[in-house]
């Protein structure tokens, strides 16, 4: 066990901190927001910035961070989700005492149920956890896309004394109730938390803005193992963090919020975006492609760590003297081929195919899709192995979209292998 860590002025402060943390990856929600994206796999299984899987972003961060010790619990539809965290990331073999440890739903206390909240999930591992001896337990969600350094926010734990930190971020008023909100006094402390409140209230002078829960949060060991058995024995809760243990906790207990962002620190910039809908997940894709993008995928000293199939470089054919083959303002991943077609403004993921004459415009095309000829894709969002049949149009007309395929709030279209009628590809 790790001497206890004090104060900045032991030069390893912050390593020792995160050198004796055990993070838990939450990877076992529906998703349900997105709908028939999620209908085959877990969300933070859903592809997403041309090679990544969403949950390649909590995974970085925690090697990033220091964090090596990391444990991934799964439940819903957790197929896709194994597979890609056994390629891509059984590299920390355990060696070093570095893991990335696959937690699924195991039925390990109550033989009759599967985890029902999320601090359930947490209860069912306890033991697991124990074992591991951490001083600190970080609790992230699998399905946000952001990069934070998870040692900045374990200092500012230990410093403040907290027994919970609470990850935040401000988010405009009329989009908080889809969260959790709290208020804090002038240290920092929390002192309310609404667990997705109807109204939502404001910060004070900021009437447009909340003080949203990012849903990561930070606990003393020992302080989370009596916290999870107290409310184990409890009939009325509903295990979950953002319902019961928070609320709970900031009664008795010393809890602090962690801004992502400061406006007064250019090191706590914070990007973060909660992928929910499909909507936003089509917007985090596009943004990308921006010329300075808020996400930068290119920054060497924060890499995104994911697994990369053997592919061939994108390839780019001139088909006829009218037809060219080419891509702007777009991202292109390996073993595309765009043949005498247009792509624009949009992102196309590993193995995709586009024929002669199509346009595929403001859209997000996820692996393996094949466009045949003569398409126009507008403003959509195409799932993993989907074969557009040659002539179609999708994101034209809206209306004739809503017959076949899943047309978001924001006019976005969805296009699965099931609405045509093609059976799942995901992998
Ligand atoms: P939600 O995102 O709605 O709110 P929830 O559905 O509990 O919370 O999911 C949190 C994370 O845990 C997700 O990554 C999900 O996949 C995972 N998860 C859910 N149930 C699980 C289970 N049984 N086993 C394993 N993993 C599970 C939370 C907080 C809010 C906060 C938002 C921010 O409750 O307070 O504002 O996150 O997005
Ligand atoms: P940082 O300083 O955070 O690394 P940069 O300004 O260097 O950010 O940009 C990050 C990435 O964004 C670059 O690696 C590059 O891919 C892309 N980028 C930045 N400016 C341009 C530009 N003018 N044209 C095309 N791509 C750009």
């Amino acid at each position: 066990v790790e001497e206890p860590v004090q104060t900045h002025s032991d030069p390893r402060f912050v390593s020792r901190l995160t050198k004796s943390t055990l993070a838990l990856v939450m990877a076992g929600g529906r998703g349900s927001r997105l709908g028939p994206m999620t209908q085959w796999r877990a969300k933070p299984a859903v592809p997403i910035a041309g090679k990544f899987r969403i949950i390649d972003f909590s995974l970085s961060n925690c090697i990033n961070s220091g964090i090596r010790r990391i444990g991934v619990l799964t439940q819903y539809k957790s197929h896709s989700l194994i597979q890609h965290l056994q390629k891509a990331w059984s590299f920390l073999g355990g060696e070093f005492g570095e893991f990335v440890e696959l937690l699924p739903a195991q039925q390990r206390i109550d033989e009759n149920s599967w985890y029902m909240g999320t601090a359930d999930a947490v209860y069912q591992n306890l033991d697991i956890i124990r074992a591991h001896e951490p001083s600190h337990v970080l609790i992230l969600a699998g399905d946000h896309v952001y990069k934070m350094d998870y040692g900045r926010m374990l200092a500012h734990h230990v410093e403040k004394g907290a027994q919970i930190s609470v990850g935040c971020v401000e988010v405009p008023l009329d989009e908080a109730t889809g969260f959790g909100v709290m208020a804090v006094d002038g240290e920092g402390r929390v002192v309310k938390f609404a667990e997705k409140p109807k109204h939502p209230e404001p910060m004070p002078g900021r009437p447009d803005t909340a003080l949203a829960s990012m849903g990561i949060y930070i606990f003393d060991a020992s302080y989370l193992l009596d916290l999870l058995t107290r409310d184990a024995g409890m009939s009325m809760s509903s295990h979950d963090f953002g319902h019961d243990i928070i609320p709970q906790a900031i009664k008795n207990n010393r809890v602090y919020a962690y801004a992502l962002r400061d406006v007064h620190d250019v090191n706590r910039a914070g990007y973060w975006r909660d992928v929910g809908t499909i909507d936003a997940y089509w917007k985090a894709n596009l943004e990308l492609v921006d010329v300075v993008p808020e996400l930068n995928l290119y920054d060497e000293e924060w890499p995104i760590w994911t697994y990369q199939q053997q592919t061939p470089p994108a390839k780019f054919v001139f088909d006829s003297p009218h037809q060219r083959g080419c891509a702007v303002n777009s991202m292109v991943s390996g073993g595309a081929i765009v043949s005498g077609a247009e792509v624009r403004h949009s992102v196309l993921f590993s193995n995709v195919t586009i024929e002669r004459g199509s346009l595929i415009e403001d859209s997000v095309v996820l692996p393996r899709v094949k466009v045949g000829p003569g398409c126009t894709i507008r403003r959509a969002v195409i799932d993993e192995g989907c074969v557009i049949p040659e002539g179609s149009q999708i994101g034209v007309d809206l209306d004739e979209d809503h017959k076949h395929f899943h047309v978001s709030a924001g006019g976005v279209v969805l296009v699965t292998t099931e609405m045509l009628g093609q059976p799942p590809m995901v992998r």
